[in-house]
């Protein structure tokens, strides 16, 4: 799992940057992170930009349904096979957003999803 979370973290940064970047600079959470050629610093930036547009209620934290709306796409640019109706992928988003969720409340805020993408450097 944690491979396709590190590919899937790539695919993240590697994702079109859409409007205005935001400034990570001065953020604790960037020294968390680095793998592969991947700051921190790009990592957040990456959560920062795309974190909106899929808090698609806009309550400042992700239901497993928007969870899954942004997973699932970057998935399948590193996995052809992943899909939302696909039961491993459903598998694999359901298993990320609970070791996600520290606080077990069925969301996930921004720096729950942080914390998944810096266990890739730990795991
Ligand atoms: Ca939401
Ligand atoms: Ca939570």
């Amino acid at each position: 799992m944690l491979k396709t979370l590190m590919m899937t973290t790539a695919a993240l940064i590697a994702a079109p940057v859409e409007g205005h970047a935001s400034n990570a600079e001065g953020n604790p959470a960037a020294d968390r992170f680095s793998l592969a050629g991947v700051t921190g610093e790009q990592v957040v930036r990456a959560v920062d930009r795309d974190f909106p547009a899929h808090d698609r209620d806009g309550n400042g934290a992700l239901d497993r349904s928007e969870f899954a709306g942004w997973m699932v796409p970057l998935k399948a640019q590193s996995d052809p096979s992943a899909a939302a109706d696909n039961p491993a992928t459903r598998a694999w988003v359901t298993a990320a957003f609970d070791r996600a969720d520290t606080d077990h409340n069925q969301m996930l805020s921004k720096a729950e999803l942080l914390g998944l993408l810096s266990q890739v450097r730990q795991g």
